[in-house]
């Protein structure tokens, strides 16, 4: 069987499929293309116009998450738990894992402090629901790595490049997700599904954007913005959290 990933260098979605693939010691071709110049021969195969595209023996498969049940399906070293009921609670993270992926798209791409204020709120929401559906790690399933964790990967990922640019707090006093975060950015699949160069990649593209992000990124840190942010985000904190951290992180 030839497989062929159609991937962007910084396509989270993508990551996942190479994650797996990975994970899975299977052997695949895989090609970047341009998505602000698409060739037409990924058009004819792609009927969105997004990567991934998983190209099996001349057949195109769309979308990640289709992608990913299809290795689970074909493809030694199981990602997905054995139980129906553990499958479906699984299933839901990961579709929890993409809407994580469109608020950091809209941090990223805010075009003002408040904007981005409301990012960060929304973005820090998700991953207090994640603190608490954690129990004991390394993984989210404990000890077995499954496709929650191969989605989460390219989800922190983003924020190792975001904590060089500024002090946003999403993640502080969130033990059991930092613990993960840690954890995954470690993992040999995670780290070798993007080249050397993701995180200048990723600069350069925030640079582009034209954000508020942007704006920061040539200005320094937001520190009235994490101030801000904070103090909203106070009460809910002090109800989930039992300790506090004072580290600064993203
Ligand atoms: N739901 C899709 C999302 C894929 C997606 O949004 N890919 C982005 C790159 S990360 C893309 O190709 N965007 C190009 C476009 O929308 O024109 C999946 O899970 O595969």
């Amino acid at each position: 069987m030839s497989l062929h990933l159609i991937s962007h260098a910084l396509c989270p979605y993508v990551q996942r499929a190479a994650i797996s693939l990975i994970e899975k010691g299977v052997t695949f071709e895989r090609t970047d293309i341009d998505l602000s110049n698409k060739p037409d021969w990924f058009l004819a195969i792609s009927p969105l116009g997004k990567t991934p595209v998983l190209v099996v023996d001349g057949a195109p498969i769309f979308e990640s998450a289709v992608i990913l049940e299809y290795l689970e399906d074909t493809q030694p070293h199981a990602l997905h738990p054995h139980d129906a009921l553990d499958r479906a609670r699984h299933r839901a993270w990961i579709e929890f894992g993409s809407a994580v992926l469109n608020d950091i798209a809209g941090f990223y791409s805010a075009p003002d402090d408040k904007a981005l204020e409301a990012e960060v709120a929304a973005l820090r929401a998700k991953f207090l629901r994640l603190d608490a559906e954690l129990v004991e790690g390394p993984w989210f399933d404990g000890h077995r790595f499954s496709l929650v964790d191969v989605v989460f990967g390219p989800v922190f990922r983003y924020f190792d490049v975001f904590a060089a640019i500024g002090e946003f707090g999403v993640f502080t006093g969130l033990a059991r997700v930092r613990a993960w975060r840690h954890e995954l950015e470690r993992r040999v699949s995670v780290k070798n599904a993007v080249s050397e160069d993701y995180p200048t990649l990723l600069r350069d593209f925030i640079r582009r954007r034209n954000s508020y992000l942007s704006q920061i990124m040539q200005t320094g840190g937001p520190k009235k913005t994490v101030t801000q942010v904070r103090s909203a985000d106070r009460r809910s904190l002090d109800l989930v959290l039992s300790g506090r951290s004072t580290e600064p992180d993203v």
